[in-house]
This record gives structure tokens, C-alpha cells and sequence, in this order.
């Protein structure tokens, strides 16, 4: 999507900054400045807007080429607006949006050309309609295929649709997932009961064939469940945070990047971790971004200067 991120209330006019955001288009960056091979999949308009989208990720070095034009719908947009310190509104325009009914044949493609080690996905792109919901199953069963590890990101989006509907479609995927990253509170719609204590809930997860369950937590860490020995927390990296925004996919990316380089679930969760506090620390939803050589930059103390 395009994204316009506003200084204050929106209905008093202002000026708007354009950017790029997606929860697996920040995911796709973060990997991409880590060093890491990245196709991004999906569909944009045949407009001004779909170019941004597609420049931006080509920029960042995320391979584009299995990526549709749709000459017959919008590139979506997505309006950020900090109503508060503390509370930013979000407001969507993706109802008919091309990135709502990507093409299966798009991904086909992908995995045709050089199937991947790992398949991420969201839970907001089958909230996007029936289209991008058939085409992210498609997916799935892709990567069963290929032997593709299977990454969820939860992410659920209550203005996109109801904890019904999300706890309908994920439940029906989970025997195809892998890596379950969730907060605390998404977790009971993926449990096919009531929730109960987070082990017992993981153990549930685990017991359905999912690999790995992460839990997080925002400024408290992380907590990773596996079934091999007890839960691994890990703790946030103290920083300054000024937008929690893409914190989560920043989190995903890291993981995923240890995930690749072969690290243990530790060194899994502590690079997770480093990426997560850089987006918190940053502006955007993916500009702040770690490099490999920049990722050792946290902690440094107040007025320090790198020359
Ligand atoms: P989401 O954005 O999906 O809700 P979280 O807010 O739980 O995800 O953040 C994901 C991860 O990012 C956390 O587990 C943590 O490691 C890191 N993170 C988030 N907020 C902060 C913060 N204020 N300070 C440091 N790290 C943070
Ligand atoms: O995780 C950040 C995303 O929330 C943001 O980029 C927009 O994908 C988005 C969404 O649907 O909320």
C-alpha cells in the first residue's frame, strides 16, 4: 500500500508524508537490508501509486518481478493518523484495491522460479476479501509442495474483519504453519478452544503440528515456545521508542533472518529482538531498518557519535 502519515487530526487538513507500508512489505525490507534474497508477492494498480510501492521494495533490493499491475483497480492506501501521544488512528482504503485480489499465478510463478526456504505470511492479507484469502491458501499448499518452512505473523486487524472470521480462516491453516508469531492477546484465534494459560495454549499449537510459537509482548520481549525444554523469554532491548508501528514486522524479519543464517532459537530471538527495538526506535514503518553492520549500533550511549 501507499501510506500518508498526518502530523494531527485528520479532518483539520495538513500535510501528509508519502510512504510505502505493509505488514510483509516491511517484513520483505527488514530482510532485504539484513543481506538476505527477497521476493515479494502481490498485487499493486496500474497507477502512480503501484509504482511507488514497487520502486520503493526494487530500491530496498526486494525482488518485484512476481508481482502483478492491476489495470482495473487502485493501489490501496493506508492514512496514519497520531490522534494522541499515544494512540494513532489508522484508516484504510483497500476495499477493491488491487492488492485485495492477488493473482495465485503470481505466486505460482515465484515458487517455479526458485522456491523458497521460508513462506511468510500475514493474517491482513485474507482479511483483504475472498481473492487474496484463495490466493494466500494457495500459497500454503505451495509450500507443503516445495518443502517451504511456513511463517504466520497473526497480525489481526479488527477494521478489516471480525475475530470470527480470522479465527475461521487462521484455525485452517495453522496444520500448515511452522512459526506462529503472535501478541498475547491474538492467540486465542488461532486455539481451537478457550484460551487458557499461554504454555498450555502453545503446547495446543505445538501439539497441532506448528514448530514454534512466539509470543510477543511489546516493550516486555518475547516468548518462544518449541516443546523441546521450557518457554525461552526473551527481554526487549531498552531504547528510546517513538512509533510502535512495524515494530512487530521488524521483530518477524530478524527472527526469520537468524531462522536462515541456521541460529539457534537464542540467537533467533535475540537478533528478533534488536530489529524490534530498532523499528521502535524509529519513524515508519520500515525505514528505520537495521543493516547487518548497523544491527551492533543499539545500546549505544546518548550523544554518541560514530565517525
Ligand atoms: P506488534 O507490533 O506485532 O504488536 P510488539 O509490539 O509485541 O509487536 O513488538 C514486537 C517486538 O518488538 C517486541 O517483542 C520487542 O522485542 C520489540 N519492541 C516493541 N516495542 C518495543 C519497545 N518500546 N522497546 C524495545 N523493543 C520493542
Ligand atoms: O505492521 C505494520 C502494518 O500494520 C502497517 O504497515 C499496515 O499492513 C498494515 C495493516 O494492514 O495494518
Amino acid at each position: 500500500m501507499v501510506a500518508l502519515r498526518g502530523e494531527g487530526p485528520l479532518k483539520l487538513g495538513g500535510t501528509l508524508r508519502v510512504s510505502v507500508a505493509g505488514a510483509e512489505s516491511n517484513v520483505a525490507i527488514g530482510l532485504a537490508r539484513l543481506g538476505h534474497r527477497v521476493h515479494w508477492t502481490g498485487a499493486v494498480g496500474a497507477d502512480e501509486a503501484g509504482e511507488l510501492v514497487l520502486r520503493t521494495l526494487r530500491a530496498e533490493g526486494v525482488e518485484v518481478s512476481g508481482a502483478t499491475r492491476d489495470a482495473t483497480a487502485p493501489t490501496g492506501l493506508l492514512l496514519f493518523e497520531p490522534r494522541l501521544p499515544e494512540v494513532t488512528r489508522v484508516h484504510y482504503y483497500r476495499t477493491g484495491s488491487a492488492g485485495s485480489r492477488p493473482a495465485p499465478a503470481a505466486v505460482e510463478r515465484v515458487f517455479a522460479t526458485a522456491p523458497p526456504r521460508v513462506l511468510h505470511l500475514t493474517g491482513i492479507t485474507p482479511a483483504l476479501g475472498p481473492a487474496a484469502r484463495a490466493t494466500a491458501g494457495h500459497a500454503l499448499r505451495l509450500a507443503r509442495r516445495y518443502s517451504t518452512l511456513v511463517c504466520l505473523d497473526v497480525n489481526f486487524r479488527a477494521r478489516l474483519w471480525t475475530a470470527d472470521e480470522a479465527a475461521e480462516v487462521l484455525r485452517g491453516w495453522l496444520p500448515s504453519v511452522d512459526v506462529l508469531i503472535a501478541s498475547g492477546d491474538e492467540l486465542p484465534l488461532c486455539l481451537p478452544g478457550p484460551a487458557g494459560d499461554p504454555a498450555e495454549d502453545a503446547a495446543r499449537l505445538l501439539a497441532l503440528g506448528v514448530r514454534e510459537v512466539v509470543l510477543t509482548h511489546g516493550a516486555d520481549g518475547a516468548t518462544a515456545f518449541t516443546g523441546a525444554g521450557g518457554p525461552h523469554h526473551q527481554p526487549a532491548v531498552p531504547v528510546r521508542a517513538v512509533d510502535p508501528v512495524g515494530a512487530g514486522d521488524a521483530f518477524v524479519a530478524g527472527y526469520l533472518s537468524a531462522l536462515l543464517d541456521g541460529a539457534d532459537l537464542a540467537g533467533r530471538l535475540a537478533r528478533a529482538a534488536t530489529t524490534g527495538a530498532f523499528a521502535a526506535a524509529s519513524r515508519g514503518d520500515w525505514e528505520g531498518a537495521p543493516t547487518r553492520a548497523e544491527l551492533s549500533l543499539l545500546g549505544a550511549p546518548p550523544g554518541t557519535v560514530v565517525r
